[in-house]
């Protein structure tokens, strides 16, 4: 792929996903076609919660002494808040935050909602626009300051046990979810020193973009006792005595459809994964002038036919010519094309155009439904595999300093590497090559350490990051 960044801020214009030219920094506007690809992932996102979470919805507004409650989460965000300080003409007595996440304004809810162990174990998502003054390079969907598709799930237990196994839940439900998107990922626990402010420790998903930069796409926080204890999330055990709770709270945002676009497109634009594609199947007529009116009757009966069956299908009719609607579509990712052309109507038979791919193939409109049921699943693998594929080739290994800085120099991507798991030994390792140190994956005692050559305790991961 030419330069990624360009690639990627021209696709999301042309394909009319977002329009960037909004007045303010960070802050971008949903195009109704990158609405619906929105829309689509989160439906995906939702019946997976929904199993067994329950969605609600939280004030925007966050008092200021209710923010700053908890010191070291309130730490992590200072520099990223925004404040409104007036009502009109009138200073507000005490400020209000614009919500970079939302915990400070659950917990004291959940501090008067929670009673007994018979109130837990309690489990809330809220879908919801969040704010945070970043400070780096601001990108559409990777870096934004008004986080627009911000997905944060909060679970309250009994036991540090139950909240363990939370996070582990959380972690298959994020995998559910990528892998129906067909996203591929690593898995690593977050160094000290960069997990989330007021944590015990962070999961984080990140994702390969084309540019051989890693994208964290997802997070899983064990959060411990340390907010149950600020916010007096008590309960009473079934022995009558009044413990503190165990939280978690796991989180994504409009990254997720940033890795949709850049992980899956190519040099002609998007390629949507079916599940999420806001038209799965564009029929295109072939028109020549004597038999346009009976050519779109079959475009109509087709299209009758797909929708009756559960596919979501776009009949392009304009009256511009085909060559131009192929164009069209395939920058924006529709997954399969029909054309229906007199001589095709004459067989019984329609061409299909896959965009994965760019095959053609002729089919019967016979068994038509099935047909493309299987063409459209056996899409979602291909892009699977080929995503897959294409992030474990740029995972490498390295065993000295001087080799992975080459790698990075070179090829970048992600570098597998032994790691005594000391903090002072990994920021160095991240200041002496310019990356930053995902996370540890399992225990690696045999080898030594790629910077200070003790032995090692863990195999980690860097990378170049977004
Ligand atoms: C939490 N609290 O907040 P987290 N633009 C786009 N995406 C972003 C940005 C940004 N500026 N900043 C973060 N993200 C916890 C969990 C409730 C839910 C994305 O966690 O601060 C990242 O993908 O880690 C991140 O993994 C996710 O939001 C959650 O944010």
């Amino acid at each position: 792929m030419i330069d990624f960044s360009e690639w990627f801020h021209n696709i999301l214009e042309e394909a009319e996903i977002i329009d960037s030219r909004y007045p303010i920094k960070g802050m971008n506007v949903w195009l109704p076609y990158g609405f619906q690809l929105r829309k689509h992932a989160l439906e995906i996102l939702r019946n997976i919660l929904d199993r067994d979470h329950q969605e609600t919805l939280f004030p925007l507004l966050i008092p200021e002494d209710q923010l700053e409650k908890e010191s070291v989460h309130v730490k992590g965000f200072e520099d990223e808040v925004y404040w409104i300080t007036h009502g009109g003409l009138t200073r507000l007595n005490k400020k209000l935050a614009l919500r970079p996440t939302s915990e400070t304004a659950m917990y004291p809810m959940f501090s008067l909602w929670i009673r007994s162990h018979t109130d837990l174990p309690l489990k809330i998502y809220q879908i919801v626009n969040t704010f945070r003054y970043e400070t780096k390079h601001t990108r559409p969907l990777i870096r934004v300051r008004e986080i627009t598709t911000f997905k944060e799930a909060h679970t309250v237990h009994e036991t540090m046990e139950e909240a363990e196994e939370q996070v582990q839940e959380a972690i298959r439900l994020y995998k559910e979810f990528f892998d129906t998107l067909s996203i591929p990922y690593i898995i690593t626990k977050r160094p000290p020193w960069d997990k989330f402010p007021g944590s015990d420790y962070t999961i984080a998903f990140d994702t390969l973009l084309p540019d051989g930069k890693t994208l964290q796409i997802a997070t899983v926080h064990n959060l411990g006792q340390t907010f149950s204890k600020t916010f007096d999330i008590k309960f009473e055990t079934p022995t009558g005595e009044h413990e503190y709770a165990y939280q978690t709270c796991y989180g994504l945002s409009d990254r997720v459809i940033a890795s949709i676009i850049a992980v899956h497109g190519d040099e002609s634009g998007l390629r949507l994964p079916p599940e999420v594609a806001p038209y799965q199947i564009i029929i295109v007529p072939i028109i020549f002038k004597e038999e346009a009116e009976e050519v779109m009757k079959a475009c109509e009966r087709i299209k009758k036919r797909l929708e009756d069956a559960g596919f979501r299908v776009k009949l392009d009719d304009r009256d511009i010519r085909a060559g131009r609607k192929y164009y069209e579509w395939e920058m924006k990712g529709a997954p399969l094309r029909i054309e229906i052309g007199p001589r095709d109507l004459k067989k019984n038979m329609i061409v299909l155009a896959r965009r994965d791919t760019k095959e053609k193939i002729e089919i019967k409109t016979e068994n038509l439904e099935e047909e493309i049921d299987k063409i459209l699943h056996d899409i979602t693998n291909t892009l699977r595999e080929e995503a897959w594929t294409k992030m474990q080739k740029n995972i490498r290994t390295a065993t000295n300093l001087k080799e992975a800085k080459e790698i990075i120099k070179e090829k970048k991507g992600i570098i597998s590497f032994p790691w005594c798991g000391d903090e002072e030994c990994g920021k160095s390792i991240e200041e002496k090559i310019r990356v930053d140190i995902l996370g540890i994956t399992e225990a690696e005692k045999k080898s030594s350490c790629i910077n200070c050559g003790k032995e090692a305790e863990y195999k980690a991961f860097l990378a170049k990051t977004y």
